[in-house]
């Protein structure tokens, strides 16, 4: 009782302080709902899937380090963590799946065969939960994939293969959506790239585009289905080149009319995700966010409350474009709990997202277009230093969910209770 007292009264005085800079905290509180979070089913088991008993990450440029007990082995201990992960975390999220992921009843059936009844239990779930699904084809750790290219094969019989399986993802993507009432995001990235220079970029990259422009010939209400596409810089084992790049992928989706996905890992070091959100959106009715944190390359650790991830949010909520904004997770680390992992990677997004609501955008913007810069560069330090913590604390307090560290004896108890038996 005493902590409720607390919390309510801190923020009591945090709203006094926001409003005096013209900054309407309890409306915030509500907007924050619409920061809807697709969590990443990919950081329960390490990307490894369901479609073999005990299958683990193989290839495609992609890799996660860490043998931390307790990931999830079957599409049971899954559901059971997100859940656990969810009553963790306040506001809205969906659950973003690969294809890996589904329910194969112990059959090998094949990548180029997979049908929305593989999917049918989660649908259920999600809609027992009262949530929304994403969808992912999943274009590696297979051997069909082994050789670095899949839809840029210059073989027929391999390109075929991923071309089928992509146009199945989708199918299923759109049932997910159709189902469930809200629309799916089928996100496609591929690992084609080559590890030394090659000769013939050309002819790989048209390659790709007919393969895409086959997937995408079947067309699904955007009431159910949204297609997005993932570009990348460079993997392990494509170095020199990825087939799908950044321009690649921008061109084919202001042409085409697709969502761009945009991967925070997948860039220069110096390149900002947050700067080509307003570039994007002047050509594209939609993005999708990867939202992840690169140490030194793409490695994927747990997402923090970073720089990085504070201007992707204040871009997103500067340019009034929540609703066009797709935010999705992108990590996978096997070295820590990985329901503390999806937790506090998640409350950092959030965090991010409530910070930028919180900033005066109206002076801010006033300052700005009267050319005085002292302004607002002196509104946006004073910003750092306000009570954003007790609003955040708040949030969570008003959600019902941990406020402060309690979120942390919380996920101890379940690996001791849950985690822990999974030997
Ligand atoms: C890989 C891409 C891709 C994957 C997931 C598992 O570099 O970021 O999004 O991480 O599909
Ligand atoms: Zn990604």
């Amino acid at each position: 009782m005493k902590k409720t007292h607390t919390i309510e009264q801190s923020y009591k005085i945090a709203r006094d302080q926001y409003a005096e800079l013209g900054v309407d905290t309890d409306k915030v509180l509500v907007k924050m709902d619409n920061v809807v979070i697709s969590l990443h089913c990919w950081q329960a088991d390490d990307v490894g899937g369901f479609e073999t008993p005990g299958a683990e990450l193989g290839g495609g440029g992609i890799q996660v380090t860490g043998n931390y007990p307790g990931k999830a082995r079957n599409a049971g201990e899954l559901k059971k963590d997100i859940e656990k992960v969810m009553s963790l975390l306040p506001g809205k999220q969906r659950l973003n799946l690969h294809a890996i992921y589904g329910d194969f009843g112990g059959e090998k059936i094949d990548r180029d065969r997979i049908l929305t009844e593989h999917y049918r239990d989660w649908i259920s779930w999600a809609g027992e939960m009262g949530i929304g699904l994403d969808f992912n084809c999943t274009c590696f750790s297979h051997p069909g994939a082994d050789d670095g290219f899949t839809l840029s094969s210059k073989d027929p019989s391999i390109r075929n293969f991923w071309i089928e399986h992509v146009k199945r993802c989708r199918k299923i993507g759109a049932d997910m959506g159709r189902l469930l009432g809200s629309p799916c995001v089928h996100n496609l990235w591929i690992p084609d790239g080559s590890k030394d220079t090659p000769v013939d970029r050309f002819t790989l990259r048209k390659i790709l585009k007919e393969s895409l422009d086959e997937i995408y010939n079947v067309d699904y209400p955007k009431t159910y289905l949204k297609d997005s596409i993932e570009s990348k810089l460079f993997g392990i084992g494509s170095e020199a080149m990825v087939v799908g790049s950044y321009d690649f992928y921008l061109a084919y989706a202001v042409k085409n009319n697709k969502l761009l996905c945009l991967d925070n890992g997948h860039y220069h070091p110096t390149e900002q995700v947050g700067d080509k959100i307003s570039s994007c959106l002047q050509f594209l009715d939609e993005l999708m966010l990867h939202v992840t944190r690169g140490l030194r390359w793409d490695s994927d650790h747990v997402v923090t409350f970073n720089d990085e991830i504070l201007l992707i949010a204040q871009e997103v909520i500067r340019a009034d474009a929540l609703s066009r904004v797709n935010i999705g997770l992108d990590y996978f680390d096997g070295s820590l709990n990985r329901i503390g992992a999806y937790v506090a990677g998640t409350r950092a997004t959030q965090m991010a997202f409530m910070y930028a609501m919180l900033e005066p955008l109206a002076q801010l913007k006033d300052a700005e277009e009267r050319n005085k810069y002292f302004e607002r560069l002196a509104l946006l330090e004073i910003m750092k230093s306000k009570p954003f913590g007790t609003v955040w604390d708040y949030y969570c307090h008003q959600a019902g969910v941990p406020v402060g560290v309690d979120y942390i004896s919380d996920i101890q108890q379940y690996e001791k209770d849950v985690l822990s038996e999974r030997i």
